[in-house]
């Protein structure tokens, strides 16, 4: 059977209705600031419930970084408890439709031992799922750690460019980010790890970047609407030549789409200055 389609690929959407929609919010951490952590002068907690939300910070117009201050000055040593407020300082952002986010952590590095693994950072829901920044089963996306330069960075869409530390995937839905938030909340989790040793950083900064996202993709991608110009359907069979006539407006593009009997699909160029061939999925 042959199939002969001629389709114009319209033009792109503009952003989704509800980046549009949303009523401006009062932006930026709090001024005077009022010291560690995020200048609200309290300890960021060790789980979604004690998290400092940050969500007003953030105005939910377009890309737009925050930066932070934190710090874990208590810890002593790891036996003190990898899961305890000292060692975690946990900020939670309830998000809007169609944003992700990117979480950089930095440090200062002055030559200490083990100071590259002073701090680690991990990106995860904020339901309460997430309980650990570790490993598979504790509900964390992922988690970077180790960086000889003082910086880590986590990011919803799992560019791991913004990171010069080893990165790891756990609980991603099927297995992979992107992460397609949807609008819930999530968690930026700072994890003292050798923040405790001598000489070592036991502050730190923390940026964080939202950016309008679309399936968890940094980006508004746009989607291709097809309408169907002309079909030249295989009837009657067996035929050897066909022909048939339509018009553009001048302004769109049409794509040629040929299905032959074998299934296999192939393009077939034009002559038309303005056409575009395309080959659909098998
Ligand atoms: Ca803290
Ligand atoms: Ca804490």
């Amino acid at each position: 059977m042959i199939v002969s389609v001629c389709l114009p690929m319209m033009g792109a959407f503009d952003a989704p209705a509800e980046l549009e929609m949303e009523p401006a919010r009062s932006e930026t951490p709090p001024s005077p600031c009022l010291g560690h952590d995020a200048c609200r002068g309290s300890d960021a907690g060790n789980d979604h419930a004690t998290a400092i939300n940050l969500t007003g910070d953030f105005a939910f117009d377009g890309e737009e970084t925050n930066v932070y201050w934190g710090s874990t000055p208590n810890v002593t040593g790891y036996s003190s408890g990898a899961t305890s407020d000292d060692h975690n300082d946990v900020y939670l952002l309830d998000m809007q439709p169609g944003y992700g986010y990117t979480v950089e952590v930095n440090w200062n590095i002055s030559g200490a031992s083990m100071e590259q693994y002073a701090y680690a950072v991990a990106i995860g829901p904020g339901d309460g799922s997430m309980s650990w920044i570790a490993w598979g089963g504790s509900g964390s996306w992922g988690r970077s750690y180790y960086a000889a330069s003082g910086h880590l960075a986590m990011s919803s869409d799992g560019d791991t460019s913004y990171t010069d530390g080893y990165t790891y995937w756990y609980d991603v839905g099927d297995g992979e980010p992107p992460i397609d938030i949807m609008g819930e909340s999530v968690l930026a989790w700072v994890w003292c790890y050798y923040c405790y040793y001598t000489g070592v950083a036991q502050e730190y900064q923390m940026n964080i970047t939202i950016w309008p996202a679309d399936g968890g993709v940094k980006g508004d991608t746009t989607t291709t609407q097809y309408s169907q110009l002309l079909s030249m359907p295989d009837d009657p069979a067996s035929w050897s030549y066909q022909s048939d006539t339509f018009d553009l407006d001048g302004n769109t593009d049409a794509s040629v789409v040929i299905t032959p009997w074998t299934s296999r699909s192939q393009t077939a160029p034009r002559t038309h200055s303005t056409w575009q061939t395309s080959s659909p999925a098998r």
